[in-house]
């Protein structure tokens, strides 16, 4: 065992005590010349995706575009059926194709989706064109809860998206709360790569389709999604779907990604040790936090369907790993950060932040605008913290203009540098209050 591996006692394995009764034909070696891999490499872009948020006003249609686009629901869990929102993240991916045939498949019709199970290069399936399609985008879509109640969950989601498709219903006013709050969220996390969706438009008409689209150029000037795109569609009757391909592919480029770089998930090859941070989180007795990482190997890899030989970044991997399942049940794991032992970042418990407090509340409906300012951070305060894909809570130590130092209720595995979101608790629910945030400095 080489000097870097944690002792057996340090395992959090459930299963096998002996690494070597894994089976030799399941731990093979594989050569990746990572010096040649790009995201469009045939064997990455075939497995793997990038990371499409799906943001918006509840019920705007979010989980329904990414049905018509993937042809997979994200509706998993009994209680959003029954309710008809999502409360969790939905995962879904797709892959988008354009036909060969240049003269007889003209664009938009040349563009389309499939689960990210397909071939890649079907048949395309226009009648009279017999041509292949070729695998041009593989997407997964990271779908978020519009509910304003599920702001904490919409900032999780924000942290792993490469660009986002702004849900905006016709058939509302534009803008309605949580299209502001979710469009200052992604602006937060430096994303700047937007397509809004003006959905809904078979309830309207075409001079009230264009009034409304009016209102979104108009509450988009000066943001982050000043010069995105606007595409009217049907999500429900597939209407312009096509279209939407077609911008995908067109206005979102492809994630530089770094494949060369020492691990932190960049590469890992299957079977490779790993380790959890912070992990198993435990309190003494005078109130102090103690982490215990939790160490593992990967037994599997996969991309939704597909079965990964190696993972490179981008898109979401499932990791199989043997560690004890009561330890990841009620996604226990969340925020947590995966990589090769001994090589993630250090564990914070207090972060000093510069800030940059919103003007004004964006998420809630407030008739007088005095109101809706959004007042300055106080010491002591409790607030919500969003730190990477990390989400915790935290005091506000002390604050001064543009300056707070904030002790986390749980410590998180990140680095200096990480963009941060901070919320407050406003009539119940976490409402996002400060932007353009970034710490850079904090003690261990
Ligand atoms: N008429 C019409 N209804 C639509 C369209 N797209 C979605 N809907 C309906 O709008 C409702 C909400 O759609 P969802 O896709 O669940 O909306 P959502 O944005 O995912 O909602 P949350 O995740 O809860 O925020 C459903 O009843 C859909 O059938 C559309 O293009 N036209
Ligand atoms: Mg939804
Ligand atoms: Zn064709």
């Amino acid at each position: 065992m080489s000097r870097h591996r944690p002792s057996r006692s340090e395992y959090s394995d459930s299963s096998s005590d002996n690494e070597d009764d894994y089976p030799s034909e399941i731990t093979p070696t594989i050569e990746v010349d990572t010096s040649s891999l790009t995201p469009l490499s045939a064997q990455v872009i075939s497995k793997q995706p990038f990371c499409l948020g799906n943001i918006g006003h509840v019920a705007h249609g979010k989980s329904t575009i990414v049905k018509a686009i993937s042809s997979v629901s994200t509706v998993r869990f009994q209680h959003e059926r029954v309710r008809a929102i999502t409360i969790k993240l939905g995962y879904a991916n797709a892959k988008i194709y354009k036909c060969e045939n240049e003269v007889g498949c003209p664009r938009p019709g040349c563009y389309r989706s499939y689960r990210s199970d397909k071939e890649d290069s079907p048949r395309c399936e226009r009648s009279g064109c017999n041509s292949r399609m070729k695998l041009v985008r593989h997407v997964s879509f990271v779908d978020c809860p519009g509910h304003n109640i599920l702001m904490a969950t919409m900032l999780t989601g924000a942290a792993v998206m490469d660009a986002a498709l702004l849900l905006i219903a016709g058939n509302e006013p534009c803008p309605q709360p949580q299209t502001s709050e979710h469009l200052a969220a992604v602006e937060i996390m430096e994303l700047d790569h937007i397509i809004i969706l003006q959905n809904k438009v078979d309830l309207m008409e075409k001079a009230q389709a264009l009034a409304h689209q009016e209102s979104i150029s108009a509450f988009v000037k000066g943001t982050v999604a000043e010069s995105a795109p606007i595409v009217p569609v049907s999500a429900q009757l597939k209407h312009n779907i096509d279209a939407v391909n077609e911008y995908i592919v067109t206005r979102i480029p492809i994630p530089m990604r770094d494949f060369v770089s020492a691990p932190r998930l960049i590469i890992i090859r299957s079977f490779d040790h790993i380790e959890i941070r912070p992990g198993v989180m435990t309190k003494d007795s005078t109130g102090r936090t103690h982490c215990k990482p939790l160490f593992s190997r990967i037994v599997s890899l996969h991309a939704e369907a597909n079965t990964l030989q190696f993972a490179v970044p981008g898109g979401l991997i499932s990791v199989g790993t043997s560690i004890d399942p009561t330890l990841c049940i009620a996604d226990r794991l969340i925020g947590q950060v995966l990589g090769s032992v001994g090589t993630l970042p250090q564990i914070y418990t207090e972060l000093e932040i510069s800030l940059f407090l919103l003007q004004r509340l964006l998420g809630v409906k407030i008739a007088d605008q005095k109101q809706a300012k959004v007042t300055k951070l106080r010491q002591t305060e409790l607030l919500l913290v969003n730190i990477g894909s990390a989400c915790t809570g935290g005091r506000v130590l002390s604050v001064n203009a543009n300056l707070a130092r904030i002790q986390l209720t749980s410590p998180a595995c990140t680095k200096i540098g990480e963009k941060v979101t901070l919320s407050r608790r406003i009539e119940k629910h976490w409402r996002l209050v400060v932007g353009r945030t970034k710490f850079f400095a904090l003690d261990s």
